[in-house]
């Protein structure tokens, strides 16, 4: 008898490798979306589920938006696409145009890509290249700091800070250095808002300058409010600081507001909240409300003007992707602008953030809670992990929750909550409530 020529597959979730996932694991249990709308999905079996974590931070103007579909829908049927590069379409300087005057100070010019990783390495090589084109070119280093997160390109893991996502890549960037985290909970825990400790971590800036010297660097990149690693607000004058530091030794500051961009704060961006302005920032994710893949890095006048010399016939910037300015994201993200002015999304968020405060606070008296971190319309819970087992309890806690019906984001024993910013207080209720259940039962 002949064998098969296939052998069966274990089940049929074999062969999708999945990022950031435990693929063996999920496979064995696996937890399916299948449907969304407004704050809610659904399970293939139907089960509802309360969208605590606005997808991954990117659905702030909820789900299943019927302006954005039809104007996704209008772009298909009209063009389908368009080459990005020594090729332009009206959408994509229409789009930039509105970022452009909705965007604080004088950072007016945009340049499009995909992702939030293209998106920083993007900024990275503005910086490298706006240095060099002022005669600075020995200004090669990149500073990020401790616990960042900028994606998952080689430049973002270089300057990215979380251990478990540089390690298994060797050397990455060289000459990149980082400054010191600015989680602080024996002095912060459980802080409302920006915390009061911390802003002489900004002046390690200055020894690093003096470790490596200023004509060495080209820019620090940070998130003004870190996100991944479990939601960390600057402390206060923290992000003022390295401003000033910056100017002072003609380095420049990018903000990576991938997160924080697009309203999460109950702003427009975390420049805009914290009144600093960066010279490049990096955005993605609420840029087109996750319905079609859109980063891109916003720049201020003196770094566009700075690349814009040479012979008019050289391309000024070597570096571009196949689906920057697509069509298909242009139009997402003009409908999703329209939606965010036309209600409110920012103010709303703005509006929302003492009562999310209180709710994600009534949380300081589950079993083994160590500090909650909260600004915006977005927090982090840090519970006692298990003894020589980290990071066990966060996932439990986050299983429990999706049996439960609410869907949170884990970091080891980090839970992390950002809602969409069309949120009802009765969706805050029932989101600190079942979020509760779940880090009891996994206490
Ligand atoms: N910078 C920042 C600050 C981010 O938060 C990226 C860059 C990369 O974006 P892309 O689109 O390439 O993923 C991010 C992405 C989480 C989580 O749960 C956060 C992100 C992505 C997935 C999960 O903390 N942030
Ligand atoms: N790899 C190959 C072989 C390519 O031809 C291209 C683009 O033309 C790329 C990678 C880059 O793709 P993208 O522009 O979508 O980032």
């Amino acid at each position: 008898m002949t064998p098969p020529v296939t052998q069966p597959t274990a089940n049929n979730l074999d062969a999708y490798f999945m990022p950031f996932t435990a693929n063996r694991q999920f496979k064995k249990n696996p937890r399916l979306l299948a449907k969304a709308k407004g704050v809610h999905y659904w399970t293939p079996e139907g089960r509802r589920i309360i969208d605590g974590t606005a997808g991954l931070w990117c659905v702030n103007a909820g789900h299943g938006r019927e302006e954005i579909k039809a104007a996704i829908a209008r772009q298909l049927e009209e063009m389908d696409y368009a080459p990005s590069f020594q090729m332009g379409h009206p959408k994509s300087f229409e789009i930039a145009a509105r970022h452009a005057a909705m965007l604080p100070g004088d950072l007016n010019h945009a340049f499009y890509c995909n992702s939030g990783s293209e998106a920083v390495d993007s900024a990275l090589k503005i910086a490298l290249a706006w240095q060099r084109a002022r005669g600075q070119g020995t200004r090669t280093r990149l500073i990020g700091r401790e616990r960042g997160y900028h994606g998952v390109g080689f430049g973002g893991i270089s300057v990215g800070g979380m251990a478990n996502n540089r390690k298994q890549w060797g050397v990455m960037l060289p000459g990149v250095d980082h400054l010191p985290h600015t989680h602080l909970p024996a002095k912060n825990a459980f802080s409302r808002g920006q915390p009061e400790h911390g802003v002489e971590l900004a002046d390690e800036l200055e020894r690093i300058v003096a470790l490596h010297d200023a004509s060495t660097i080209a820019a620090v990149i940070v998130e003004p409010c870190a996100g991944s690693t479990g939601y960390l607000p600057p402390p206060k004058g923290y992000l003022q600081r390295l401003r000033q530091i910056c100017d002072k030794h003609g380095i420049l500051l990018i903000f990576d507001e991938v997160i924080t961009g697009f309203g999460r704060l109950g702003a427009s961006f975390a420049a805009e909240f914290f009144g600093v302005i960066p010279d490049l920032m990096t955005v993605a994710k609420g840029i087109s409300n996750a319905t079609v893949p859109m980063g891109g890095v916003f720049v201020r006048k003196h770094v566009y003007d700075g690349l814009m010399n040479g012979p008019e016939n050289v391309v000024e910037l070597f570096h571009g992707y196949t689906y920057s300015a697509h069509p298909l994201a242009c139009a997402a993200a003009g409908a999703v602008l329209d939606i965010y002015k036309d209600e409110g999304l920012f103010q709303r968020a703005a509006d929302l953030s003492s009562y999310w405060e209180d709710g994600v606070h009534s949380l300081k008296s589950a079993p083994g809670v160590i500090d909650i971190r909260n600004l915006g319309l977005a927090a982090g819970i840090d519970m006692e992990g298990r003894k020589d087992a980290a990071g066990a309890r966060g996932y439990e806690a986050f299983v429990k929750a999706f049996e439960m019906g609410l869907m949170v984001r884990q970091t080891a024993d980090t839970l992390a909550l950002s809602p969409p910013l069309i949120v009802e207080k009765g969706h805050i209720d029932e989101i600190i409530e079942i979020t509760g259940k779940a880090i009891k039962a996994a206490a």
